[in-house]
């Protein structure tokens, strides 16, 4: 798709967004762009119903490009840093399951990148942290909130000042991935889920957007979002197959439309 960037679907609706930069997948101002498009294609993409973001087998991402920033000026970034926010708030508010399959580092905006996704699937050999402090600035990309939000304050002020580095086991304890798979599995892995995925209602939409806008809101306006996206579901044919295969056959057994 883009110099940097490539999607891939299946024929199960899962897209594959790969990123591609050697030797590190340093995210420059291209890159960036590039993942502001690819949420766009893939929101729009009726045939993708999931989508696994990967950086390859050896590096996820290790985050913006430092060479790029070293001689951008605060002019630069006030006029287009917004924009780069933007890219990663499009991949975060995709309406489909989203999962990061980290080989490697993930640093920065790449462990930034990982938080946008609903689930993060990591190898054992994975290494994720903010390391932004030690350049002498702060996460410009979610982390100081999606990563608070996830995994605590107290935990994300302690990546967020001390800029370390936490290895798969660390990230599993804290919260900060789901799981830890070999390093040559964890993409297979993650797109066996994301086919699971798939293969749900588009009720599951519903879903994410209730959980994730609903943790924005006062508890009360939370729970009117999460009844009104209820009560959206029986606008849905997959509604009805859900329900009426319930009454014939029992649980589990439906077989979605995703619409
Ligand atoms: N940018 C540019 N080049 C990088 C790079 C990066 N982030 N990371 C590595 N490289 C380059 C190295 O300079 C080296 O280049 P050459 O010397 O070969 O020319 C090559 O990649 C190989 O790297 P190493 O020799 O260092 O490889 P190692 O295996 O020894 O170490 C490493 C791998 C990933 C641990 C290490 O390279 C490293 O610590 N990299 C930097 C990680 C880091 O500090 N990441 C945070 C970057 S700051 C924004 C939102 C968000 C952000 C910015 C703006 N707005 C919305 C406005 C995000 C900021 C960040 O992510």
């Amino acid at each position: 798709m883009g110099e940097f960037t490539s999607i891939t679907t299946d024929d199960a609706g899962v897209a594959t967004l790969r990123l591609d930069r050697a030797p590190m997948n340093a995210l420059n101002s291209q890159v960036w762009t590039e993942l502001g498009e690819a949420a766009r294609t893939l929101t729009a993409a009726d045939d993708v119903a999931a989508v696994v973001i990967w950086g390859g087998p050896k590096i996820f991402a290790a985050g913006a490009d430092i060479k790029q920033m070293q001689g951008m000026d605060f002019q630069e970034f006030f006029s287009h840093g917004g924009g780069l926010q933007e890219s990663f708030q499009a991949l975060a508010r995709l309406p489909k399951v989203t999962i990061a399959a980290i080989n490697g580092y993930a640093l920065g905006g790449g462990c930034e990148l990982a938080l946008t996704a609903d689930f993060r699937f990591a190898a054992d050999n994975a290494k994720l942290g903010q390391p932004e402090i030690l350049l002498g600035v702060i996460p410009g990309a979610g982390g100081t909130q999606r990563l608070s939000r996830l995994v605590g304050v107290s935990k994300a002020k302690e990546m967020v000042y001390g800029g370390g580095t936490y290895d798969a086991q660390q990230c599993l304890d804290m919260g900060l991935v789901d799981q830890v798979h070999p390093a040559d599995e964890v993409y297979d892995r993650a797109v066996e889920a994301a086919r699971r995925y798939a293969g749900g209602p588009y009720a599951l939409r519903m879903a994410k957007k209730a959980i994730d806008e609903g943790a924005e809101m006062d508890l009360d306006s939370a729970l009117r979002l999460e009844t009104t996206l209820f009560t959206a579901c029986f606008a849905t044919e997959d509604r009805r197959i859900g329900m009426d295969s319930f009454v014939q056959d029992g649980p589990g057994k439906a077989v979605f439309t995703r619409r």
